[in-house]
């Protein structure tokens, strides 16, 4: 693509360069919508393994770069919602082991979501408790060498077909975010309850724990540690939200260059409309002030500062309500057009709804920003 100018910014590097190079070969040949959203998943996770790409967001090394999982999202999610989904899972539903697992957890799990061949989940939301993490009540209590997990989990991704779970439970060291803790859970221990329908499908389900029993050797990290466990994945996933909202957008926008120059409109191009050039010239500035936020998160959390929270915050918010915005006005460029189940602007409207809510609500983030800004004030 013509627009590709911002890989040349200083927040990346050669390498980065040739991985982008790579993650575009892969997603050029992709279509932007599936049927079978269960089936499509399973078969892109295994793609994106087999071409190497999983490696970004489930590194042999441990060292998950966030540059190359934006790099990726971005891209992925201009041309798939479904790529970009199925490449983020292996590393959200595995970033807690990445970070903080034993090796032999590692070795056990790792290898396979790597590959694309078991898909991974992260199960942290629960019916009463999404955007306050601290009041779970899905509990772990310890019976000698094991724990025994009950609960319910929901707005699982990739729940239902998931081989590896990320679960989060409530071990009681203290109240509230000081008494959770994490474990691995293997898929079948997972009695899925519902499966979820969403505007732009892709798997999802409410599950249930019911007296599941896991070694205390699949626990991850230290009990009691579970909330700051899940923080600082998200640190890591929430800037690459930003990141595939990114992409959406860069998507919007292309729809809407191409239908402004190709559509006549009293005439002349529908482009020499006041109001259609603000539109793209709105939409250009939202691209590029998403991509400068997000990838400062990215290079700022690779220099090794330990809490980006602010920074991703402000990635994940503006990213996807620009992304909301973009994909908005392509649609209403479109007349008509804009609204007729299955075209590409009402898919890519449909695509980019859930972004604001998922890994943190735009609301949540404002709290994070805002929270930020009087420490820093204070401190
Ligand atoms: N990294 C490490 N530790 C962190 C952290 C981070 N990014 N953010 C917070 N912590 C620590 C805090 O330092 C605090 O530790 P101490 O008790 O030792 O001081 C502890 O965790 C509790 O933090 P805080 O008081 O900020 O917790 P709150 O209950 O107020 O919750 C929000 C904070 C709302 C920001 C959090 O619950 C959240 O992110 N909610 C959205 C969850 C979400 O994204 N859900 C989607 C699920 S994935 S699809």
């Amino acid at each position: 693509m013509a627009d590709r100018d911002f890989l040349r910014w200083p927040f990346l590097e050669d390498a980065h360069r040739d991985f982008a190079a790579r993650v575009e070969a892969f997603a050029a040949t992709l279509p932007a919508h599936h049927d079978d959203a269960d089936a499509a998943t399973r078969d892109l996770a295994r793609a994106l393994g087999e071409a190497g790409l999983l490696a970004a967001a489930v590194p042999e090394d441990g060292r998950l770069e966030v540059r190359k999982l934006c790099l990726a999202r971005d891209i992925l999610a201009r041309h798939s919602g479904l790529a970009d989904f199925a490449f983020a899972m292996q590393g959200l539903g595995t970033g807690a082991i990445t970070l903080f697992g034993s090796d032999e957890l590692k070795a056990r799990v790792l290898p396979g979501v790597r590959a694309g061949t078991t898909l991974a989940a992260f199960a942290l939301s629960e019916p009463e408790a999404g955007s306050d993490v601290a009041a779970m009540a899905t509990t772990a209590t310890r019976d000698g060498e094991h724990w025994v997990l009950d609960g319910e989990k929901t707005w699982i991704s990739n729940g239902g077909i998931a081989g590896s779970y990320v679960v989060f439970a409530r071990s009681g060291e203290a109240p509230g975010a000081r008494g959770l803790s994490c474990f691995w859970v293997p898929g079948e221990a997972m009695r899925v309850v519902e499966r979820i329908h969403t505007a732009a499908p892709h798997p999802l389900a409410r599950l249930a724990l019911d007296g599941v029993r896991v070694p205390d050797a699949h626990r991850i990290g230290v009990p009691g540690d579970g909330f700051r466990i899940a923080m600082s994945v998200l640190d890591v996933f929430r800037s690459t939200v930003g990141a595939a909202a990114l992409g959406f957008a860069r998507r919007g926008l292309d729809l809407l260059l191409k239908r402004a120059t190709t559509r006549r409109l009293f005439g002349a191009p529908l482009f020499e409309q006041g109001q259609v050039q603000a539109a793209i010239a709105d939409a250009a500035m939202d691209v590029e002030a998403s991509a400068l936020l997000v990838y400062r998160a990215a290079w700022l959390k690779d220099q090794g500062t330990p809490r980006v929270s602010r920074e991703a915050s402000m990635a994940k918010l503006h990213a996807t309500e620009a992304a909301f915005r973009v994909a908005d006005a392509a649609a209403q460029f479109h007349g008509g057009l804009g609204v007729v189940a299955g075209s590409a602007p009402e898919l890519l409207t449909r695509e980019v709804r859930a972004l604001r809510v998922y890994e943190g609500a735009s609301e949540i983030q404002r709290v994070v920003i805002a929270r930020a800004e009087r420490d820093r004030r204070a401190g």
